[in-house]
Formats: structure tokens, C-alpha cells, sequence
């Protein structure tokens, strides 16, 4: 077992876990098909964690089938929505329960502080699971009036085995936003969890059967995307699919999905602008545009990582953004004090640093806080200024801390500028201005807007792309309709 209490003096969370192992089907572990293993590193450090089951196309041809038998005897439309919501309220309350143990496990396996993952990844998930419970009796089709001796109405059916491929970046959360929709809606799940992330997904499968959900109605399949990943898509038994992750590989999925006409929804990446009009409480987009980047250290798709502020508050902006990044700490994610964890991978921080040597060659960069010792994959916070607007770093997703901050002049227009980008996840308006804040927000061509916000997101209110960044909605009651399919039932009355 893992001990935190010898290992992390500093966290919150004292007792030991055991690493789940293996692939998760028909509510047991095992191992995958081949035996062998992925290794999991500890980003703080580099250093090697544990090693985890691989799983394989094999395996996910098991879960599949359990997840259809499940779909058939014991789940889908075997079971009523108001007891799927009453499973699903369980499992948030049992996620509640083990808040501290499953913060400290997502802390050591991504990097993120524990602070950020105890008071909001934890409890957003169980907030998830407890939302979505409740829509689940609460989702029924319509009665059309078609005239005379007729009947019409509709069913929402739900899909009985779906498949869903999550990244790294927020793993129990985006395992929480993929699987309350479309258990609530009926649906039995096969998911692939990042293989750099997998180990508070697979915890989670034990709560999952500690609910009471049945067996095959939940199985997760650790694995690579280009095996495991690629098998899910593929299967010609999973009628639907959810990816979060990249573009590049996004269009592959839709790609392969093509070929046995699967429903397909994206949450794909984004390069998210932030407009900071003269007129905005400057100290508060200051602290809200950090915010909206360097949450998560910056590993965030919706992160406002192209910052527009107009001239005449452009220098009192760059003045307070830097002074208030060098107080936000790299270091140890158990310690109270960090905000910075490492970034997530060596590849992430092979990634990352290369866009911030590109970003040097074509921009002024002010380096943030203080390189950390640690060993791990730190990166610390890069500002960059006034950098054109065809360079790298303005238009590619750098997902790690680096932000390009850009004056513009005063009445120009603004929002030609923040839609010049293949990405349209998310945008953010500064002004006391409600007109202003409102039409800007309303020309900005992004699934989300925020007004003097940036990086706030909850279960209930819809979150996807325009443009490259996806397609279809997480949250909210948009979600469910990812997970169901309208049944027409027309009549004709004989007597
Ligand atoms: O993502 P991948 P990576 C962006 C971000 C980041 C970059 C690369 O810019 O720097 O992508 O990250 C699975 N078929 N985002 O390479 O590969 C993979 O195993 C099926 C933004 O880690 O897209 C993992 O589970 N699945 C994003 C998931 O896809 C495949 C979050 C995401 O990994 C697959 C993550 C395949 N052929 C990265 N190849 C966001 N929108 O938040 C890989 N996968």
C-alpha cells in the first residue's frame, strides 16, 4: 500500500491506499489480456510510482460485451430513472466520504495541489454524480398533437453501450462529467482513463460498486489511446462515443466513428481569449485573468491563454498581473501554500518548454515566481509580451504556464481579434459596462462567455466548443441528450 503519512509529511490526507490495479469490468479488477504493464510516474518528482495493468483491444471486447448484457438484464431500461438517480446520489455521497484519500491520490498521480483538488476537482465530482442523479427520472420524451383519429408521441431511449475517453488534465472530474449523464440517462459505459492519470478513475470503480450499481453498467479499461483508445472508438457495439482531449487526435475519432456511423460528441482543446476593456475594476480582472490561466498550471482546455487589454490600462494591467503571478508559489502540490504543481508528464514538459523557447525568439517574456528544485516537471509561469499575431505562441495551445498578454487600441475592434483562432471553446469579457460586456459577449464566436470571470465552471450550466473546439455540450441538461435518442411512436386509432 501507499503510504501518504510517510511519504507526504505535508498532506492532509494521513492513511494508506492500495493502488487499484487492472481493468475494471462487470464491477470486478483483473489484469489486461497480455499481463502487462504501463508505468506511472509521479510528476513532483519523476520518479516511478507504480505500474499499472495495460489493457487491450481484447479487453475492451470483454467490457464491451459485459456493458451489453448489462444493457440488456440489468441496466438501461431494465432499471427506472428514479432508481439509477438514487445510485448515483449513493456514489456522490460515497465520493464525499472519501473526499481526503481520493484528493491525495489525484494530487500524487497529476500533479495538481492538493488544496485545488480537495476543494474543487473532489467535491465538483461528487457535485456530478448528485446533479445528474437528479435529472435521471426527470428526462421523458413528448406528446405531439398530430390531429384526428391519431396518436404521436416520444420516447427518449437511451444508448446501451457507449464509449468514453478521457485526458489527464482533470482525470476523477472528467470521468465524473462522462459517466453521471450518461448513467443517468441509462446508458452502460466503457471508458478509457489517460494512461498517465488512471489511478483515482479506477478508486472510483470501487465506489461504483460499493453503490450498488450493477454489474457491466460502469467498466474501465486503462490503456493507450492508439489501442485501448482506438478499440473503444472502433467497436462496432459501442453506438456512441465522448472524447475529451486533442484536436489531432478529436479528428481521428470522428474519422473512425464514420465508419459505423456512430453518434460522436468533442470537447477538444482551445486557445481562450480574455478582453480587458478600460473600463473594467482593473485589480479584479487582474486576479480573474490569473486565475483563468493559471489555474491548474494553465493544463486547462478552456485557459484564457490570449489576454487583450486596451492601451490606456495596458501598462498598469501588465504591472499588477506580473506582481500578482510572482506571489502564486511552484512547489509541492501537498504544501498549503502552492499554487503551481508541476505540470503533468515529461512530454508535457518537453511540450511546454518548447513553446516557451519558441515564444523568446518572438516575444519580450517576463519570468514569473522561481524555477523549483524539486526535480519534477516544474515549470514556472511565463508572461509574454506583445507578441505578434501569427507567432506560435499566439496561435497553437500551449496547455502548460505561458500567456501572451496583448494591447490593443482604444475602440478597436476587439472581437475580430479574439475570433481570430481555429478554437472557439471560451471566452472572457472585462467591463463595469453591462452594455459593452454583454454585446462583446454575444459577438465572441465561443461556447462559453464569461463577464468578469474566466475558468468558473459547474454541473448545470453548459460547456463545449464552437469551431475546432467540439462538438455537442458538456453539463447541464444539454448533456443528457448526448446519451439518448428520440423514439417516435405514431398511432392510428382503428375503432
Ligand atoms: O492528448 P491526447 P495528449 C491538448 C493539449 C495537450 C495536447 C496533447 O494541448 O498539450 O492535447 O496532450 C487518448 N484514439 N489536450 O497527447 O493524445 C489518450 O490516451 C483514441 C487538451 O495527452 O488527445 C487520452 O486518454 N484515443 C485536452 C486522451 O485521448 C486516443 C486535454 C487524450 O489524449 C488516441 C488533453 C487515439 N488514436 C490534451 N490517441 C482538453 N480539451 O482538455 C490518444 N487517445
Amino acid at each position: 500500500a501507499y503510504d501518504f503519512a510517510a511519504n507526504h509529511k505535508n498532506s492532509p490526507f494521513q492513511g494508506k491506499v492500495n493502488f487499484p490495479t487492472g481493468v475494471f469490468i462487470n464491477n470486478e479488477f483483473s489484469a489486461g489480456s497480455t499481463g502487462k504493464t504501463i508505468d506511472l510516474f509521479n510528476p513532483s518528482t519523476a520518479q516511478k510510482l507504480t505500474e499499472i495493468s495495460e489493457g487491450t483491444a481484447e479487453d475492451v471486447d470483454r467490457a464491451v460485451k459485459a456493458a451489453q448484457d448489462a444493457a440488456e438484464n440489468r441496466w438501461g431500461q431494465n432499471v427506472h430513472g428514479t432508481e439509477r438517480g438514487r445510485l448515483l446520489i449513493r456514489l456522490a455521497e460515497l465520493v464525499e466520504e472519501h473526499a481526503d484519500e481520493l484528493a491525495a491520490l489525484e494530487s500524487l498521480d497529476n500533479g495538481k495541489p492538493y488544496k485545488f483538488a480537495r476543494g474543487f476537482d473532489v467535491p465538483e465530482a461528487a457535485a456530478n454524480f448528485r446533479y445528474f442523479g437528479g435529472w435521471a427520472d426527470k428526462v421523458h420524451g413528448r406528446t405531439i398533437d398530430v390531429g384526428g383519429d391519431k396518436l404521436a408521441y416520444t420516447r427518449l431511449e437511451n444508448f446501451d453501450v457507449v464509449g468514453q475517453v478521457i485526458p489527464w488534465n482533470f482525470p476523477i472530474l472528467m470521468a465524473a462529467w462522462k459517466l453521471a449523464p450518461a448513467l443517468a440517462a441509462g446508458c452502460s459505459v466503457v471508458l478509457k482513463p489517460s494512461e498517465i492519470t488512471p489511478l483515482t478513475a479506477l478508486r472510483l470503480c470501487s465506489l461504483v460498486k460499493e453503490a450498488g450499481f450493477p454489474a457491466g453498467a460502469v467498466n474501465v479499461v486503462v490503456g493507450y489511446g492508439q489501442t485501448v483508445g482506438a478499440a473503444i472508438i472502433d467497436h462496432p457495439d459501442v453506438e456512441k462515443v465522448a472524447f475529451t482531449g486533442s484536436t489531432a487526435v478529436g479528428k481521428l475519432v470522428m474519422k473512425a466513428a464514420a465508419n459505423n456511423v456512430k453518434a460522436v460528441t468533442l470537447e477538444l482543446g482551445g486557445k481562450s481569449p480574455a478582453v480587458v476593456f478600460d473600463d473594467a475594476n482593473i485589480q479584479h480582472a487582474i486576479q480573474a485573468t490569473a486565475f483563468g490561466i493559471w489555474f491548474n498550471s494553465a493544463q486547462c482546455c478552456c485557459a484564457g491563454s490570449r489576454i487583450f487589454v486596451e492601451e490606456t490600462v495596458y501598462d498598469e494591467f501588465v504591472k499588477g498581473f506580473t506582481a500578482h503571478t510572482n506571489t502564486l508559489k511552484v512547489g509541492d502540490p501537498f504544501d498549503e501554500d502552492t499554487f503551481f504543481g508541476p505540470v503533468v508528464s515529461q512530454t508535457q514538459h518537453d511540450r511546454v518548454s518548447g513553446f516557451i523557447e519558441s515564444g523568446k525568439k518572438d516575444a519580450k517574456v517576463v519570468e514569473c515566481g522561481e524555477a523549483s528544485n524539486l526535480g519534477g516537471y516544474f515549470i514556472r509561469p511565463n508572461i509574454f509580451l506583445e507578441a505578434p499575431a501569427e507567432c506560435n505562441i499566439q496561435r497553437n495551445e500551449i496547455f502548460g504556464p505561458a500567456v501572451t498578454i496583448t494591447k490593443f487600441a482604444k475602440g478597436a475592434d476587439i472581437v475580430k481579434l479574439a475570433n481570430d483562432t481555429e478554437y472557439g471553446l471560451a471566452a472572457s469579457v472585462f467591463s463595469e459596462n453591462i452594455n459593452k460586456a454583454h454585446k462583446t459577449a454575444h459577438r465572441i464566436k465561443a461556447g462559453t462567455v464569461w463577464i468578469n470571470q474566466h475558468n468558473i465552471l459547474t454541473k448545470s450550466v453548459p460547456f463545449g466548443g464552437f469551431k475546432q473546439s467540439g462538438l455537442g455540450r458538456e453539463l447541464g441538461s444539454e448533456v443528457l441528450s448526448n446519451y439518448l435518442q428520440p423514439k417516435s411512436v405514431f398511432t392510428q386509432f382503428t375503432q
